[in-house]
């Protein structure tokens, strides 16, 4: 019987880690091959851009060019969507037949959460494990885990020391676009490779965000963005909200405000947004730029995306984040208009009270025009006016 290790991992980058686990795996459970499968990554999940599949790919290449039966193996990549740990190990099986034995290869952490992962019960019933764990992390814990499941699953586990698997991929990353080397946490030819092709080059989110705007918006609505990324950082600081992700927000707020008309509705077509947003380019640029930024900047902090899907209408139970966005943009130093002024004293001690007030002031403008309210902004309004009362009886009560 042929014996088959599955390393699966993001691989992004492929470390030193990951070659020594594989090399461990193949010696100590006497694998006759090792495959490691880079995973489809999805990149609203992060909060930076992963490298693309052919990069991480020819990262594994070069990182086992010198490794004798451990080879790269880019099956989950050419699946169509996320892949499951049950589907890619019944591929593989599939693949090498009924005579092998495939062995799953995984670190300290997986193996503590597997029974948690898609068709758990198939997993453990059906392959082998080969766990590389770092002496003295969570050595109880482990073996407690280990026993528990052989004895409810009957589980081939096999535990194999290896130092290194924990090495951290964020650390490398960020080494690396510091300017640093890698030492050896990479292959030399890895890192070579990296830096030809500029990956993790450490181009922050901002930085490309703000490259996009330049380059998409009018220099006055890039000006207001300037602003509004200054005034939401104050105000985050006197509120207590992330002043960073105050700042990546309202970089991004009206990155879609100066597409055209037509424009603006193919996107709403295409990101299957409430038609509502047809014609409608102040509600519909907000929701443009969420999707503009998960799906092309791959940022997947639910508040960030938040702030800026709601900074036009606010919303009922709306975050810190999102009020402080929200009221940035309407009295950054380039707004005038009749009522500014009192909105930016309310904004000094009291956000929620300041936020209110530009509410009343945007729905009373709305209905004189007899524009479409959003419901949203209504939702906002009513919020806001309710959160007021009870917090008023509380002071006047103290
Ligand atoms: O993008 P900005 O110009 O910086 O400002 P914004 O996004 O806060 O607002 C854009 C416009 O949208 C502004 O004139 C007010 C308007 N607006 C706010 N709430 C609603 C709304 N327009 C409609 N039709 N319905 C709303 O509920
Ligand atoms: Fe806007
Ligand atoms: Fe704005």
């Amino acid at each position: 019987m042929k014996k088959i290790g599955i390393l699966g991992g993001s691989f992004d980058p492929v470390h030193s880690g990951h070659v020594g686990l594989a090399r461990d795996a193949l010696a100590q459970a006497g694998l006759d091959r090792v495959l490691l499968i880079p995973a489809r990554l999805q990149p609203f999940k992060q909060d930076r851009m992963p490298a693309s599949g052919e990069d991480r790919m020819e990262m594994l290449r070069l990182a086992l060019a010198g490794e004798e039966r451990i080879e790269p193996c880019s099956y989950e990549l050419d699946q169509e969507g996320v892949s499951y740990t049950y589907l890619t190990l019944r591929a593989m099986q599939e693949r090498f037949g009924p005579d092998s034995r495939i062995c799953f290869i995984t670190g300290t952490d997986s193996i503590l959460k597997l029974d948690t992962w898609m068709h758990a019960e198939e997993l453990l019933t059906t392959y082998s494990f080969i766990v590389g764990s770092r002496p003295g992390y969570e050595d109880e814990e482990l073996d407690r885990c280990v026993r528990r499941l052989k004895e409810t699953y009957g589980t081939e586990i096999l535990v194999i020391r290896n130092e290194q698997f924990d090495i951290s991929a964020t650390e490398i990353r960020e080494r690396l676009a510091s300017g640093a080397p890698a030492g050896d946490l990479i292959p030399q030819a890895v890192e070579d490779y990296i830096r030809s092709r500029g990956l993790y080059s450490g181009r922050t989110i901002n930085d490309r965000g703000f490259a996009y705007i330049k380059e998409h918006l009018k220099e006055s609505r890039l000006v207001h963005t300037c602003r509004v990324a200054d005034e939401a950082a104050a105000l985050a600081r006197r509120f207590g909200a992330d002043p960073a992700k105050a700042v990546t927000a309202s970089i991004f707020h009206d990155m879609a405000k100066n597409l055209t008309r037509e424009e603006m509705n193919r996107q709403v077509r295409t990101f299957g947004l409430d038609p509502k947003y047809i014609d409608n380019p102040n509600l519909a640029h907000s929701k443009i730029a969420r999707c503009l930024m998960e799906r092309d900047f791959g940022i997947g902090d639910q508040d960030i995306l938040n702030a800026v899907s709601y900074h036009t209408t606010g919303r009922a139970g709306m975050s810190l984040l999102e009020k402080v966005v929200f009221l940035a943009d309407g009295i950054e130093p380039g707004r005038i208009y009749p009522s500014v002024d009192v909105i930016r004293d309310l904004a000094r001690t009291d956000l929620d009270k300041a936020c209110l007030c530009m509410l009343e002031r945007t729905v009373g403008y709305l209905k004189k025009k007899g524009a479409f309210i959003d419901t949203d902004t209504t939702d906002a309004l009513a919020y806001l006016k309710d959160k007021r009362d009870p917090e008023r009886e509380e002071k006047e009560h103290a």
